[in-house]
């Protein structure tokens, strides 16, 4: 939706937490300006009262006064935590992913984005979303740092090689808007650009089932896992398997060689994959090689899927990822039978019994 206001000062608040950033920042304004007009006019009040009335006058001695510097100490105290609160909670609010959105993945790439949705539409530099949904983006980039950037959502944040960052918005409005690259990444960094479509809920299933899906990143990982790269010769499961379990993996704790321990989450599963000899999981040989320089980002986005996606009921694991038609893998885990149930008697199904 274009901006219809006549002044065009600020974009159209689309998301959930537009107006949140938007009152932090008038309530800013309103305080710079307070003070300044504030200032200014004491300034030249005092400049009038005070001035020197006849020549060498010396002025009266002053003592000091407790009441006055309290306030002036206690006033700004009151307004800085005012605004240090307030930045707080819509930080936190931005950047805590919802456990339940809908999860896309995004490359970068000098110059372009590449997009992924979880039942295997890809787009380039346009982003197709349902209104009124969580959404919750993994990014990361190909090359050099990017940033994803919505202004009329009002978020934005770094892609960084080499790991992923996230980004989660709702939005609230039918509609087209812009969507931006805001860190400098050379030559056509300012056309790395495109539009988010807002859409209402049933113009977004339509959307989905014109355009051709393909493999799902689930799907599309399990190939990578079973066929292409040969992951599944030791991770097959079972009690044989050679490399570590890898069912509930997801958002579970891993004991390392070395007596650390590390949460499962995205980042983890991908430096399993690229540096497997750096995170080697207690009681296994570093034996795993490294897949560096042999699998690209959006690989890479498809293995760290499906390995979710082994792992159902982990928050976060998006049940809603693994589209029909990519079961979990087919072997029961016969290990996780055999081994006796930990100390714990409610550990989730999800623990991970190598460990
Ligand atoms: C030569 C056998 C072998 C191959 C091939 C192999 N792995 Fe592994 N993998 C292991 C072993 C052994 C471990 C446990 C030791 C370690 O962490 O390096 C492991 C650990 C992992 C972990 C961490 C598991 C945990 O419980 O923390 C992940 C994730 C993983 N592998 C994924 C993959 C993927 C994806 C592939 C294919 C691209 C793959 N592996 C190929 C042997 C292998
Ligand atoms: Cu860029």
């Amino acid at each position: 939706m274009q901006n219809t206001s006549w002044v065009p000062l600020f974009p159209d608040q689309a998301s959930t937490f537009a107006w949140q950033v938007d009152a932090l920042y008038f309530y800013l304004i309103a305080i710079s300006v307070f003070f300044t007009v504030g200032i200014v006019a004491a300034v030249f009040f005092f400049a009038i009262k005070y001035r020197a009335k006849e020549k060498y006058e010396t002025p009266d001695e002053i003592h000091g006064s407790m009441v006055l510097e309290t306030v002036w100490s206690i006033i700004p105290f009151i307004i800085s935590m005012t605004i240090f609160l307030g930045g707080a909670i819509i930080y936190f609010q931005q950047y805590t992913s919802p456990p339940e959105g809908m999860e896309i993945y995004v490359v970068g790439k000098q110059w372009m984005w590449k997009i992924q949705h979880e039942t295997g539409q890809r787009e380039i530099n346009e982003l197709h979303i349902p209104v009124g949904t969580k959404i919750k983006l993994t990014m990361t980039t190909e090359d050099v740092i990017h940033d994803f950037f919505v202004p009329a959502f009002r978020t934005k944040a770094d892609v960084v090689p080499g790991r992923y960052t996230y980004m989660w918005f709702e939005a609230t409005e039918v509609g087209k808007f812009h969507l931006f690259c805001a860190e400098y990444c050379g030559l056509n960094h300012s056309g790395m650009g495109g539009w988010v479509y807002v859409m209402s809920k049933d113009d977004f299933e339509q959307w989905l089932s014109g355009n051709t899906a393909g493999q799902t990143p689930v799907e599309a990982g399990k190939d990578l896992f079973q066929n292409k790269l040969g992951c599944a010769s030791c991770h097959a499961g079972g009690p044989q398997q050679r490399g570590a379990k890898l069912e509930g993996l997801f958002n579970s704790d891993v004991k390392l060689v070395g007596g650390q321990t590390v949460k499962a989450d995205e980042q983890y599963i991908r430096n399993s994959i690229l540096n497997p000899a750096s995170q080697v999981v207690e009681g296994f040989q570093p034996i795993m090689p490294t897949f560096k320089g042999q699998v690209t980002e959006e690989q890479l986005n498809a293995l760290v899927a499906y390995i979710k996606s082994l792992s159902p009921g982990a928050a976060g694991s998006s049940p809603g990822g693994a589209a029909p038609g990519a079961p979990a893998m087919t072997n029961t885990n016969a290990a996780a039978a055999n081994k006796p149930a930990p100390a714990k008697p409610a550990a989730k199904p999800a623990a991970n019994s190598n460990k």
